[in-house]
């Protein structure tokens, strides 16, 4: 009996025909619609519409005589090859994206008058690209890194992007710097190296040399940096941002996306493995829990703060290497989103989106955030050679759903057909069309926030951006000792690869020592450098000292084991009751069990039923799994017991803490591997060893094991 894939839940909103809001959601599919090309069934053609009679032989004089420069069904065919490629992102160039839709939980109309968060029936389509930052477009999944979270929200007064992070803060605080970090953390420009990960040199230097950047870096060195799936991180705004209400009345806030799936990661030595036996991890991940009807979704919240709090904090609201803790700022939850379909794709939607922080609606404005001031210039301005010329809005993914008429006119790439003869504004010769709309409190004209400055023209740091270290303190000390370990270790194998003693020394030195001593010393003494006594600046700390929202221990999702991919072992000889009993268990949880062999032909059940196996056990590593089962079956058990791949499958399983659960009849399999039971390691066929199993999936890793686990050889 093969594995099955879990049943597809309800067709989306956006998807179905009952929706209450269907013009606005169908117009977005309808609009990338015109643009599909769906050639089953079709002519082969030159893209002039000439059938093509032979695809196979291009034009030559005779059999084997030269080829003939007449020959325009092979030229435009060439032609078109050698410019299939455009530049990649700068940063961010590794990434995929879903289709979705955001619904908004009721009207939040005292906050802000953005048409897309008063209505609850209202459907907004969003497009969502997830992203590494430093590895290009081929680089691996699940390096150490930052994700991008980007979301293009198709509102029907015009796209809205909120393009974040999945971590709250950033490396530096003023744009100018960026050109500066992004040159530190990218590939050395000798050889080209590191791909996909800030393990080297340069990094190291910049970030030790600009203590603006010790907060990030400790997220980047958190078990943040290496995902577990897209489906499982949080996403942040980072910035401030004002929302605006009807009455112009602004608040400053601090956008959050919080994941039902819950927010966990891989250990680092699995990250390294994956990066290897799987490159394309997360983006399958995503990919495969979409197709299964496994639809990931987060809730969008908000930090509020009213304007008259600006000042209140022990930091500035405009700096963006700070959070707020959500001890002092709770977030306000405004609505969900839900990712439920794939691409048609990847270069059309998920390559050629363009995002902007600029890309706002009526009743969302900026703050004065000096990296968010910068920020709202470059994405435009990327896209230019990125996408060939000013255009790229018409490109079918970046169309807003509403009406785009402007005086705009011509340019590379032009597919609009502008009708009239006036290109400009106010004109009397067409009527005067297209005109200004004065703002109002719905449907008006944007009108950006008049906040009132009065100041000197200087390039300055304001001195309530001074503070670097509390709030990278706040971080370490707001982890569990599991996580803290694995910082720590983070620290120590990046700094492990940084030829120079003099950075490393000053990493300790000037950083780490300022953030937490005992962190500090744990560094220096895995880098064989004296320990540090003492910070080289007085560190006030931060109020509250501790926050349970940053540690991930404290997020464990609201889905229980769904979507969480489980590997069945077995060979000939297994018990296909235990089998068949162990998948209907985990499938009635909605998890995805995959049956796996020493090869891909089906096994032999113990009664003599050919069983369908999804994958070979070198095919589908462990590293691959959340969770390992090994059903009865004593024949089977024993041929488990002598392969080295079984053995390292479940030895492996067993290092990187993930539940295993093995049939009573396979004590003696445990013993033969050097294994003891414990809270997610499991003997037993019956409803108990599944319930303990299953809750040590929803842990998601035994970390008590971890100790204990070191022994065994990676
Ligand atoms: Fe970006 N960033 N960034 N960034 N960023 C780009 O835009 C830039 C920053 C982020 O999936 C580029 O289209 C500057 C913070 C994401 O397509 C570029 C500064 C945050 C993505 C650019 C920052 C981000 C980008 C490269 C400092 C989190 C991928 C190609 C002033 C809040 C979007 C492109 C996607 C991409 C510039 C800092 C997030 C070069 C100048 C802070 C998620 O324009």
């Amino acid at each position: 009996m093969p594995s099955k894939k879990p049943q597809a839940p309800q067709p989306s909103p956006v998807a179905g025909t009952d929706t209450p809001d269907k013009a606005n959601t169908n117009a977005k599919l309808q609009s990338l619609e015109a643009f599909r090309s769906d050639a089953s069934g079709q002519a082969l053609r030159t893209n002039q519409g000439v059938r093509i009679a032979d695809n196979q032989n291009s034009l030559k004089a005779g059999a084997r005589g030269p080829s003939l420069l007449e020959d325009f069904i092979m030229r435009e065919k060439i032609t078109h090859f050698d410019h299939e490629r455009i530049p990649e992102r700068i940063v961010h160039a590794r990434g995929c994206g879903a289709h979705g839709y955001f619904q908004s939980y009721g009207c939040h109309g005292e906050l802000t008058k953005a048409g897309f968060l008063q209505d609850p029936e209202k459907i907004t389509p969003v497009f969502v690209r997830f992203s590494t930052v430093q590895g290009p477009r081929g680089s691996g999944d699940t390096v150490r890194d930052v994700r991008g979270f980007a979301v293009k929200f198709y509102t029907d007064e015009g796209n809205f992007d909120l393009v974040g992070n999945n971590m709250p803060v950033f490396f530096i605080q003023d744009a100018i710097k960026f050109p500066d970090f992004v040159h530190a953390v990218k590939p050395e420009p000798h050889n080209e190296m590191p791909t996909g990960g800030s393990a080297h040199d340069t990094f190291w230097d910049f970030v030790s040399l600009v203590p603006e950047s010790a907060h990030m870096v400790m997220w980047a060195m958190s078990d943040r940096a290496i995902p577990r799936s897209l489906r499982m991180m949080e996403g942040f705004g980072v910035h401030t941002f004002r929302l605006v209400n009807a009455e112009g009345v602004g608040s400053f806030v601090k956008f959050h996306w919080k994941p039902r799936q819950g927010v966990h990661s891989v250990l680092w030595d699995e990250a390294q493995k994956l990066a290897g036996k799987d490159t394309d991890y997360h983006r399958r991940d995503l990919w495969e829990a979409i197709e299964t009807g496994h639809y990931p979704e987060w809730e969008l919240g908000v930090q509020i703060v009213p304007e008259a709090d600006e000042h209140k904090f022990d930091f500035d609201l405009l700096d963006p290497t700070k959070l707020i803790p959500e001890e002092l700022v709770p977030v306000t939850p405004l609505g969900r989103m839900v990712l439920d379909r794939n691409p048609d794709n990847f270069f059309a939607e998920v390559e050629q989106i363009a995002f902007c922080p600029g890309h706002i609606v009526p009743g969302i404005d900026f703050s004065n955030d000096p990296l968010l001031q910068g920020r709202l210039f470059s994405y435009t301005d990327t896209q230019i050679s990125r996408l060939g010329g000013p255009n790229f809005h018409e490109i079918p993914i970046n169309r807003p759903v509403a009406p785009n008429h402007s005086s705009q006119r011509d340019a590379m790439h032009r597919m609009t057909l502008d009708k009239g003869r006036a290109a400009y504004e106010p004109n009397s010769i067409d009527g005067g069309w297209p005109q200004e709309t004065p703002p109002a409190a719905r449907d008006g004209g944007f009108k950006s926030y008049g906040e009132r400055i009065d100041a000197h023209k200087i390039r300055q740091r304001s001195a309530s951006f001074g503070d670097h270290f509390s709030q990278a303190r706040l971080f370490f000390q707001s982890m569990s000792p599991t996580e803290q370990q694995h910082i720590i270790k983070a620290y120590s194998f990046e700094l492990g690869k940084v030829e120079r003693e003099a950075i490393r020394a000053r990493e300790v030195n000037e950083i780490l020592a300022n953030i937490d001593l005992k962190l500090a010393a744990a560094v220096a003494t895995n880098l064989g450098l004296p320990a540090p006594k003492a910070g080289t600046v007085k560190v006030k700390g931060s109020k509250p000292a501790q926050s349970k929202a940053l540690s991930q221990m404290n997020h464990p999702g609201a889905i229980g084991i769904s979507g969480r991919k489980v590997a069945i072992l077995v060979t000939d000889g297994v018990e296909a009751g235990s089998v068949d009993k162990v998948v209907k268990a985990l499938e009635a949880k909605r998890a995805h069990p995959v049956l796996l062999a020493p090869t891909l032909a089906p096994v032999k059940a113990a009664d003599g039923t050919p069983l369908p196996v999804d994958a070979s056990m070198e095919g589908m590593p462990s590293v691959m799994f959340d969770g390992v089962w090994v059903p009865a079956g004593k024949v089977s058990l024993e041929a488990l017991e002598k392969s080295g791949v079984a053995r390292h499958f479940l030895l492996e399983a067993y290092k990187h803490l993930k539940p295993i659960g093995v049939s009573s009849e396979g004590k003696l399999l445990l013993n033969k591997l050097g294994l003891k039971e414990d809270a997610g390691l499991l003997l037993g066929d019956g409803q108990k060893a599944f319930d303990g199993f299953f809750k040590a999936l929803e842990g998601h890793r035994v970390w008590a094991r971890e100790a204990v686990a070191e022994a065994i050889p990676a």
